[in-house]
């Protein structure tokens, strides 16, 4: 370990341990390591790791043997150099989830060898802020891999981050993931989890079941990541609203309050939240039904011996604890533009389809499985696309499209609400969503697909080649 990188952590251990400083109950987190002087140089280890997890000694698969992985914090025009260093018992490789960077970097078609290693290098584009992370790609092999607890966030810091109203924010990192544990260690995928898509009976945030998070100021900025499997997190803030500020892609607009938010597989939010009075207030995950299929009428035998993962009670993620005598900051008025697209400008209309053989255990999009070999779509650099998403299925599908940030038009023809740029997009059974994909100069092959990375697994999945 060279000196600057020794130091680095020192300062990470440093800003991990200020919340006790201040003689709070701890809340974990992940490590952060961040870029300094307008580089990020790390060296990961994607290995299998003993780790303490919600309470128990378990095995599970880290990056850097912490789980979540360490969290890269990074600014825009930063270089990222990336050693990935694979210890695990077979091949790997690492998406970088939604940052728009070349397809040669970011390519789910590379098999990294078990004792390889890999290096990533890369700018972070100019005018990038936001919530991002890093995962398994391999195809066929991600479900298991993302299960056993592979996943680390990266946070893209902003300009905007800078306006009073965030800056004087306390700000905190929740990774959503779910776990099951067999014998100390991630719970083997049952052939039914391949159809449904895993979920753990354990629902932790940032590793930890029902932490506590005692606040010391009135205003939280929360950079939420749905990084499970398949489960979805139906939120709801005990008594308070919360106020969306940005989705997978960075910066809304203005803020947008909403009495809950729903975050599939794979999506980002950042919320605030602004304490009106002192108490302590859940966060919960609310019911949500995603359609999962139950072999045999196995929701009518009462008390099957499945756990189905949907929830019919509300469940407690964390406990978010508001200071004495809060006084929460005004909201911001004005956070980021965004380009205003129409579909009129649009070059291209696709279609997209997605349809499930449940016998077979197989997912298709326009009817197909996943082939590498071939190209569904091509696309040309600086054309506005019009992507037409229909959910043929009976289960929800969470669409992703790699490297393309994309804007949602309207779902179910209606119009989406705001405008946000996203990459992962919630497609209930039966739904039709339209999205304006304005292809960015970064050609290459790449790739879309479901997020239930079971699916994904098992073909839901198809290559755009952009040029
Ligand atoms: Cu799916």
């Amino acid at each position: 370990m060279n000196t600057d990188r020794r130091t680095l952590l020192k300062l990470t251990a440093g800003l991990l341990l200020s919340p006790l400083a201040r003689g709070q109950a701890s809340f974990p987190e992940p490590p952060v390591l961040k870029s300094r002087e307008g580089l990020l140089e790390v060296r990961l280890k994607a290995a299998p790791t003993p780790v303490t997890v919600a309470g128990r000694e378990a095995r599970l698969w880290t990056y850097g043997g912490s789980f979540p992985g360490p969290t890269l914090r990074v600014r825009p025009g930063d270089a990222v150099r990336l050693e990935l260093e694979n210890l695990l018992p077979e091949s790997t490789n690492l998406h970088w989830h939604g940052l728009p960077i070349p397809p040669k970097v970011d390519d789910p078609f590379l098999e990294i060898p078990a004792k390889e290693t890999w290096s990533y290098a890369f700018t972070v584009p100019r005018d990038l802020a936001g919530t991002f992370w890093y995962h398994p790609h391999l195809h066929g092999r991600v479900a298991p891999q993302l299960f056993a607890g592979l996943a680390g966030a990266i946070v893209v810091e902003s300009p905007v981050d800078g306006i009073p109203e965030l800056r004087e924010a306390e700000e905190h990192l929740l990774v959503l993931k779910d776990l099951e544990l067999a014998s100390g260690r991630p719970a083997a995928h049952t052939p039914m989890d391949w159809i449904n898509g895993k979920e753990g009976n354990l629902l932790l945030v940032n590793g930890a079941s029902r932490p506590t998070l005692r606040a010391s100021k009135a205003t939280l900025r929360l950079r939420l990541l749905n990084a499970s499997n398949a489960r979805y997190y139906r939120l709801q803030l005990e008594g308070h609203p919360l106020y969306l500020i940005a989705s997978d892609g960075g910066f809304l607009e203005e803020p947008y309050e909403v009495p809950e938010l729903l975050l599939a597989p794979g999506e980002r939010a950042e919320v605030l939240v602004r304490f009106q009075k002192e108490g302590a207030f859940r966060l919960l995950a609310l019911p949500y039904d995603r359609g999962v299929h139950m072999m045999g009428g196995m929701e009518h035998m009462g008390h099957g011996g499945m756990a189905m993962g949907t929830s019919q009670r509300p469940q407690t993620l964390l406990t978010l604890v508001a200071p004495p005598r809060p006084k929460p900051l005004p909201l911001p008025k004005a956070l980021a533009k965004l380009p205003a697209l129409s579909p009129n400008q649009a070059r291209v209309t696709r279609r997209i389809t997605f349809t499930e053989d449940m016998m077979a255990g197989r997912f298709f999009i326009n009817g197909k499985t996943f082939d590498h070999r071939r190209v569904d779509f091509r696309g040309r650099v600086g054309d506005l696309e019009v992507w037409e998403l229909e959910n043929q299925g009976d289960m929800d599908h969470p669409f992703h499209l790699h490297t393309h940030p994309f804007q949602v038009l309207s779902v179910n023809g209606k119009a989406f609400p705001y405008r946000a740029l996203k990459d992962v997009v919630n497609l209930k059974a039966q739904e039709v969503v339209r999205l304006l994909v304005p292809l960015k100069d970064l050609p290459g092959k790449t790739v879309f697909h479901c997020h239930i990375v079971e699916h994904e697994d098992r073909g839901m999945m198809g290559v755009l080649e952009v040029g």
